[in-house]
This record gives structure tokens, C-alpha cells and sequence, in this order.
């Protein structure tokens, strides 16, 4: 039975990658870093830290691990500036109709975000109460393709993995909930093992959800 359906929240409620771009983008300038908007495209679902690490290799010199915590500081500074800009109208489109036709069915929701800013765009976004769960991605010891922070998502609603969906816009969050045992839902692009491929938010429905998850 179809009991939980867990998000992810970059690509999948909001499209919270051109604030990350515009952050990273500002940080790579002043360190003389290329970056445009086709190498953002690797950083989705990645980590801060790890970010952070893809675009030094792409500069010329080496820096402390001092020096990388001040930079990545800096970049969220930046971002956190951007992201209060985010009204209730960047919701991506069909989430709204989603969120409530799960509600109406007592299908619980989630969110698995890999942003530790993933509270406060939800907040931007007017929909904090709508998730009974929101992970903490700094409780996790690793983060996805690692199925550890779908795991703790079912674990703190109390639903079997089994009875899960996840929605998830990058490989590594696929990569994840199929490693969670969960059915994965993938949204945009070409995502490897996705059992729903959808090419827009706009195509969920609690329908086809339940269809796929009555399908496997
Ligand atoms: C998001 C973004 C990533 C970002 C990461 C960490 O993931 O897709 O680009 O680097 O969160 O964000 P922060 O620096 O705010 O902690 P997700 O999991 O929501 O797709
Ligand atoms: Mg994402």
C-alpha cells in the first residue's frame, strides 16, 4: 500500500539551481574560476562542500581547508540573499494540486533535500506545514546516491521503505531511493532506473503515482 511519498525539494518543488548558480558564480569570479550555467548542471543534487570541490579543480591553485570553509561561507551567504526572493508563485507547476490530493488521501510527505537552506525556501515558498517530515541533511554521515537520508525520511514518518515513492530530479537522488528499496519517480532529463519517468512537475499526479506503484 502506497503510504509516504518523499520529495526532493531543488528540481522537483522549486527551482532553487538558478539561485545556486548565480551564487556559485559571484564566488567564482572573484577567484577567477570559468563557470557558466552548463557546468551547473553537475552540481544539482550535489552537496555544498562537494560543489565547492568541482569548481577548485577547475582553477589553477590549491587552498586550505580553512580557506574552503570561508568560500563556501561566502557562497551561502550569497545564496541566502537570492533565495528570499522566492515567493508561493515559484512553486513548480502540479506540486501544489499534488501536495493536496495527498493530503485528502492521508498519503504522508516528506522532504529529502541535500540543502541545509531546504527549511527556509519551504518557508519562502509558504508550504512548511504541508511535510509531516523535513530531513536534516546535517544529520546524515552520507548523502545521496547513499540511501541514508531516504531511510531516515520513512523511519521518522513510520512507514515501511516498501510503501514509499521518492520524487527526484538528478541521478544521484534515483541512484538513492532505488537503493532505499522505494519506487523512484524521475523528473526532467534522461535518469537511469527511474521506474516513472516524467519530463515536468506538471505531468504528477497522485494517480499516475499510484499506478506505477500498483505496476511494480
Ligand atoms: C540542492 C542542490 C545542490 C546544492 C545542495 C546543497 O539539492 O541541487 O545544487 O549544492 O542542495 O545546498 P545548500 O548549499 O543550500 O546546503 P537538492 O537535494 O534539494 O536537489
Ligand atoms: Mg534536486
Amino acid at each position: 500500500e502506497l503510504e509516504a511519498v518523499i520529495f526532493d525539494l531543488d528540481g522537483v518543488i522549486t527551482d532553487s539551481a538558478e539561485y545556486h548558480y548565480l551564487a556559485w558564480k559571484q564566488l567564482c569570479d572573484e577567484l577567477e574560476i570559468p563557470f557558466d550555467r552548463q557546468f551547473n548542471n553537475n552540481l544539482k543534487g550535489v552537496g555544498r562542500m562537494a560543489s565547492l570541490e568541482l569548481l577548485l579543480a577547475r582553477g589553477t591553485r590549491s587552498y586550505s581547508p580553512e580557506e574552503k570553509a570561508s568560500f563556501a561561507a561566502r557562497k551561502n551567504e550569497y545564496y541566502k540573499k537570492l533565495i528570499a526572493r522566492i515567493t508561493p508563485d515559484d512553486l513548480l507547476p502540479g506540486i501544489d494540486a499534488l501536495l493536496s490530493a495527498l493530503h485528502e488521501a492521508g498519503i504522508r510527505t516528506a522532504l529529502a533535500s541535500a540543502s541545509r537552506n531546504a527549511s527556509a525556501i519551504l518557508g519562502y515558498l509558504g508550504i512548511s506545514d504541508r511535510f509531516d517530515v523535513v530531513t536534516d541533511p546535517g544529520a546524515l554521515k552520507k548523502g545521496k546516491p547513499d540511501p541514508e537520508q531516504f531511510f531516515l525520511a520513512a523511519e521518522l514518518l513510520g512507514v515501511p521503505y516498501r510503501n514509499c515513492i521518492g520524487i527526484e530530479d538528478a541521478q544521484a537522488g534515483i541512484d538513492a531511493i532505488n537503493a532505499a528499496g522505494m519506487l523512484s519517480v524521475g523528473i526532467g532529463g534522461y535518469l537511469e532506473g527511474a521506474a516513472l519517468r516524467l519530463s515536468s512537475t506538471a505531468e504528477l499526479s497522485l494517480e499516475r503515482l499510484r499506478e506505477a506503484f500498483f505496476r511494480r
